[in-house]
């Protein structure tokens, strides 16, 4: 029950539907793990004198920038191997789809995956956790899609739950096991369907599942497809999300948002009745920069008409070893100003209170305000536009998860 203080913070709270939120001089009071108390450092000595007990704890931040805990949420963290290989086709000119119509892609991820020990795929992602993590990231979405069977699936989810229960890291885990067909179902997608809503059942019952997600495109599933797998989660009472329009428009994020998704995700395609669907349903508008600069895409998600029918945009990394091998959330938002324009807040609410919002936590993460999870990071910075300025740059100074801090995740041989 102790009460832990952290003064002298430039705040940014992000805590109204708009602007920063910004308190020059504040602090903030944690208990719990929550944040008990954030305001002006005028009206400490008030908040103060209401506790029942004195702050075992004092930090003098000496005017430093405090923002929420960063929120990555799209990551497809755990996988077997690497594709650089592919990395060198792209540059001689040969497309994404390309790639996967040849075999590669995904299926050579899935190949890799299930060859992978439990122990080499925990290995591997809590590496790039721990990446994450060293810039201010607090809480992540993980997705399955690379074992593409009831065994190996559950394997890859099981590794995410571990994640999250090893790391001072909030990890939530999303079935995406409709993100391709497995070799073993060649020709027979509706087969493969069949199997996936088969097994999902088993999934949700180990407690693995937060949510279900698919990918819905000329290279992935039908809308027909998609709208089984939906139909599957709903039976579950899971919540949904969808790769929807990253490489055509298949109205995906419409029949998504029919589902009340919580997010849809890519959308460089997304179409005028998407966009209505989504601001209809609440639907988040995930956008990945990171995926459309590896890609060299050149069509943009549509932000103008997101942004005037009022769909919250989040920024999230996509890292996955085919379309976005990045470890930097900082760098993503750098991206989301320079390639879609997005403003620095835009840029940073995407990776804190909208991307909370896309994992279904809105209500307890990604801003900071008595009640929510105490999650805040510490940086070496003037201004929060800063966070998203720089690229290659990491100003994160300090990470606080749930009241209590993480030097130099990196650094640490044993996980806190
Ligand atoms: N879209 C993506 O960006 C990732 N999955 C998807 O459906 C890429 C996955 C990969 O290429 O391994
Ligand atoms: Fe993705």
């Amino acid at each position: 029950m102790t009460t832990t203080l952290w003064r002298h913070a430039h705040l940014v709270t992000l805590a109204g539907p708009h602007g920063w939120g910004e308190i020059a001089d504040g602090a903030l009071l944690s208990r719990d793990g929550r944040i008990a108390w954030v305001g002006a450092s005028a009206d400490l000595h008030a908040a103060l004198r209401s506790l029942p007990a004195q702050p075992a704890e004092v930090h003098d931040l000496g005017g430093a920038l405090l923002t929420p805990g960063l929120i990555d949420c799209h990551t497809h963290l755990v996988y077997g191997g690497h594709r650089a290989n592919e990395f060198e086709q792209l540059l001689q000119g040969a497309s994404y789809a390309d790639i996967a119509r040849a075999g590669g892609g995904i299926r050579a991820t899935v190949a890799a995956t299930r060859a992978a020990s439990d122990a080499a795929l925990l290995a591997g992602a809590e590496r790039r956790a721990r990446a994450l993590m060293a810039e201010g990231v607090t809480t992540i979405e993980i997705k399955s899609g690379y074992g593409l069977s009831a065994e190996h699936e559950a394997r890859c989810l099981r590794v995410a739950r571990q994640l999250g229960s090893r790391l001072a890291l909030t990890v939530r885990s999303t079935a995406l096991s409709a993100h391709a067909l497995p070799p073993e179902y060649a020709g027979r997608p509706d087969d493969y369907i069949s199997a996936v809503c088969a097994w999902l059942p088993g999934l949700a019952a180990q407690g693995l599942v937060d949510a279900v997600d698919a990918f819905c495109d000329n290279i992935g599933f039908s809308p027909a497809q998609t709208r089984r797998v939906f139909e599957a989660a709903r039976a579950l009472g899971l919540p949904v999300k969808l790769h929807a329009e990253q490489l055509s428009d298949q109205g995906g994020a419409a029949l998504a948002a029919g589902y009340g998704a919580l997010s849809c995700d890519h959308l460089e395609h997304l179409g005028p009745a998407g966009v209505a669907a989504m601001a209809s349903a609440g639907s988040v508008a995930v956008l990945l920069p990171g995926a459309f600069h590896f890609l060299r895409e050149t069509r943009l998600p549509p932000i103008a008409a997101l942004r005037a029918a009022g769909v919250p945009m989040a920024v999230a990394t996509d890292h996955n070893p085919g379309s976005s091998p990045t470890l930097s959330l900082l760098l993503m938002l750098h991206l989301a100003c320079n390639l879609f324009r997005l403003t620095p807040e835009e840029a940073l609410r995407g990776a804190t209170v909208h991307a909370a919002q896309a994992l279904g936590l809105g209500a307890s993460h990604g801003a900071l305000a008595a009640g929510r999870v105490a999650d805040f990071v510490v940086w070496d910075a003037d201004h929060p536009a800063e966070l998203a300025y720089g690229f290659g740059v990491n100003p994160c100074r300090r990470v606080v998860r749930a009241g209590l801090t993480r030097h130099q995740p990196l650094s640490q041989s044993h996980p806190p």
